[in-house]
């Protein structure tokens, strides 16, 4: 097992918010907040109000994430740092102990206004309570797991790149750093690691020759590991391909495969950027084009331990309309449509 990511700073890269700037979105936020007291994340009306206040948002701030939406970046990743967090109650350990969203106003809704401009913010009921804005934090028991509730390194992954509607955009807002400084969330995007792929790698990798397990977090209850049907891991066009694979879940079904699957991670882990992550900074991942991961890192559970707030969008509703249950949250996709794809590997 790896225990260590070797990255390059991301931090060299990202737009500061100024003080007078924060406040203006802390503001913004509280209103909102006042606005919709009582209701769900999920409501519409509410989110239509998020969206509508992303102009509370710095001119260059939403011209760079308008053109990281619609041009990307070779890295895949935008960091964004001095946003407003606000008042704290303490990190959650268990998922039981997780703040509702009026519990941590502001940095909530500054994570949803900036996703906005991105997209349609979205949630997957079969995770995490299908909530809109997710706790990640140290969960007692949860050490070993390869989630973000883990403590042990994180292997590099496609966020959900096992689903359907995988996200096309994510975002990690933090509320509280690693105090011990040792929690890095690293990013390898395709665009960096392509130049370093010979070309018989890249065809292996275009193949629909790879499977990828259901993370734990969507099949827990019923116990069963679930393999996607065979995918390609790149896709897309020739210079500037999606990507989607996970190190710790995706197999190879052939010799060659495997072996395009190994020189893929070699050629991302050699281009990796990366930051331990302070409070009031944000990094949004285009999906497609990028994997994250994160370092090993030792919780206490004194409601002092590392906690982000992470976030989804899909750039558009309409192909998940039938799918969308309450709010905004993917109807459950083992049951009804994966049962047939279980597969002993
Ligand atoms: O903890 C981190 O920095 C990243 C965790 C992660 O991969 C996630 O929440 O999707
Ligand atoms: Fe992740």
């Amino acid at each position: 097992m790896r225990k260590e990511f070797a990255y390059v700073d991301a931090r060299t890269d990202g737009l500061v918010l100024s003080e007078t700037e924060a406040g203006i979105l802390e503001a913004t936020a509280l209103k909102i907040a006042a606005d919709h007291a009582g209701c769900s994340l999920h409501s519409t009306d509410l989110l239509h109000s998020v969206e509508l206040a992303s102009a509370a948002l710095p001119g260059e701030v939403r011209r760079a994430l308008i053109a990281f939406r619609d041009q990307g970046n070779t890295g895949g990743a935008l960091l964004l740092r001095g946003l407003p967090v606000g008042t704290l109650p303490a990190t959650p350990d268990r998922p039981e102990a997780e703040p509702h969203w009026a519990d941590v106003p502001v940095a909530t809704l500054s994570q949803l206004m900036v996703m906005s401009v991105l997209g349609r913010s979205i949630s997957y009921s079969d995770e995490k309570n299908g909530n809109l804005v997710q706790d990640v934090s140290p969960k007692r028991g949860a050490e070993r797991r390869q989630e973000n509730g883990g403590s042990i390194l994180l292997e590099l992954h496609t966020e959900d790149g096992f689903h359907p509607a995988a996200p096309h955009f994510l975002s990690l807002i933090c509320l509280r750093g690693d105090r011990d400084g040792k929690a890095a969330t690293v990013t390898g995007g395709i665009g960096d690691a392509l130049p370093a792929l010979d070309a018989e790698t890249v065809a292996a990798l275009r193949r629909p020759e790879f499977r990828t397990r259901f993370s734990t977090s969507f099949v827990r209850d019923s116990g069963r590991e679930v393999m996607t049907p065979p995918m390609p891991v790149l896709s897309g066009p020739e210079s500037n391909p999606d990507l989607r694979v996970d190190f710790h879940g995706t197999v190879g079904t052939t010799p060659a495969a495997r072996a395009a699957l190994a020189r893929l991670e070699d050629a991302i882990l050699g281009s990796l950027k990366g930051l331990v992550l302070e409070p009031g900074e944000l990094i949004i991942l285009d999906n497609r084009r990028t994997v994250h991961g994160r370092t090993d890192f030792a919780p206490r559970y004194d409601g002092q331990d590392r906690w982000l707030r992470r976030s989804f969008a899909l750039a558009d509703l309409r192909p998940v309309w039938s799918e969308l249950g309450q709010g905004r949250s993917h109807n459950p996709v083992i049951a009804e449509q994966h049962a047939e794809l279980i597969a002993a590997i």
